[in-house]
């Protein structure tokens, strides 16, 4: 049977890299991008335009396409979701929602994004492992939680195949990160070489679960590729490759670009970093579907510089 694919949220961050390796995988008439407001005057590929909270429109959607597997990602992410609480509930809970019940209707296998956000303040911060303490005091984080309960009890009450990855920091030269906690990662690469100095919104010593996006793609295809009686965790898979300090990413660049000055001016997004842990455990990633990470700091700053200059330069 020909997989056909939903994306929801196909052009932020994670979306837009995945569309097009699922467009490669499955063709690229099978992967149905759910746009909502911005959509990039370049895309090639099937669009459909929708609200992930609206269950009318999402099922005329699956209908009309014939969806076998949704890739939900559409998400309001930490920082923004202080801004907007409200709106974060409703986006990031309803919306799942939406399709899990649609995924129970509709006999689909599903991903869905969760996040370190999940951990809180009174979680262990080094090593934190899979099972342990899950106090967020971020209304993202709080919806990563309660999105987590729901995937492992839809899973357990109607047998839905619904998987997930709790995703670090991503970096990537393709797209930008928007309204993240995590996006100094990314920013610090552009504003090197564009101007050779960087105003960081985080402390020095703030360290944070990361990883290179080709990382992030490869490790979303492998859960959903993992034979289901290998899947030994329904709410969300600790997902890691590298941990470092905005200090220690600043050495990195620097050895690349040795006048490059870095500035740190905490803002309110400091508090969410320091309630999330340092590193976390994701053995359990390794252990059930063999998940390995490809970049470390040294390789992924090479990557990011070389591309991001190509890109900038265009
Ligand atoms: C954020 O910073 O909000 C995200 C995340 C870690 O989930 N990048």
């Amino acid at each position: 049977m020909t997989e056909k694919i939903l994306v929801t949220g196909p052009f932020g961050q994670i979306g837009s890299e995945l569309v097009p390796e699922l467009q490669k995988r499955y063709g690229k008439e099978n992967v149905v991008a759910l746009g909502h407001r911005h959509i990039p005057e370049n895309f090639q590929g099937v669009l459909e335009k929708g609200d992930v909270r609206n269950k009318e429109e999402m099922e005329g959607v699956i209908k009309k396409h014939e969806i076998t597997q949704v890739y939900h990602l559409a998400s309001l992410l930490s920082a923004v979701g202080e801004k907007k609480p409200h709106l974060a509930w409703d986006v990031n809970v309803n919306g799942l929602k939406t399709f899990l019940d649609l995924g129970v209707e509709h006999d689909l296998k599903m991903f869905w994004a969760s996040s370190i956000a999940v951990f809180g303040p009174t979680s262990p911060l080094e090593n934190t492992p899979q099972h342990t303490i899950l106090e967020p005091v971020t209304i993202y984080g709080v919806t990563k939680v309660t999105g987590e309960l729901m995937c492992q009890y839809y899973h357990k009450k109607y047998g839905l195949d619904v998987r997930s990855l709790r995703y670090p920091g991503l970096i990537s030269y393709k797209e930008e990160p928007g309204g993240g906690t995590t996006d100094y990662a990314v920013e610090i690469f552009y504003k090197a070489i564009e101007e050779g100095e960087y105003t960081c919104f985080v402390k020095a010593d703030t360290k944070l679960p990361m990883m290179f996006m080709e990382d992030a793609i490869r490790g979303t295809l492998m859960v959903m590729d993992a034979p289901e009686e290998d899947i030994t965790v329904w709410t969300s898979y600790n997902h890691t490759a590298l941990s470092f300090t905005v200090e220690e990413l600043e050495e990195e660049i620097k050895k690349h670009i040795p006048d490059f000055k870095v500035g740190y001016e905490p803002d309110e997004r400091q508090e969410t970093a320091d309630s999330w842990p340092d590193s976390i455990d994701d053995s359990k990633a390794r252990e059930d579907w063999g998940w390995d990470h490809r970049y470390d700091l040294k390789k992924m700053t090479e990557v990011m510089l070389e591309n991001l200059r190509k890109k900038l330069s265009e």
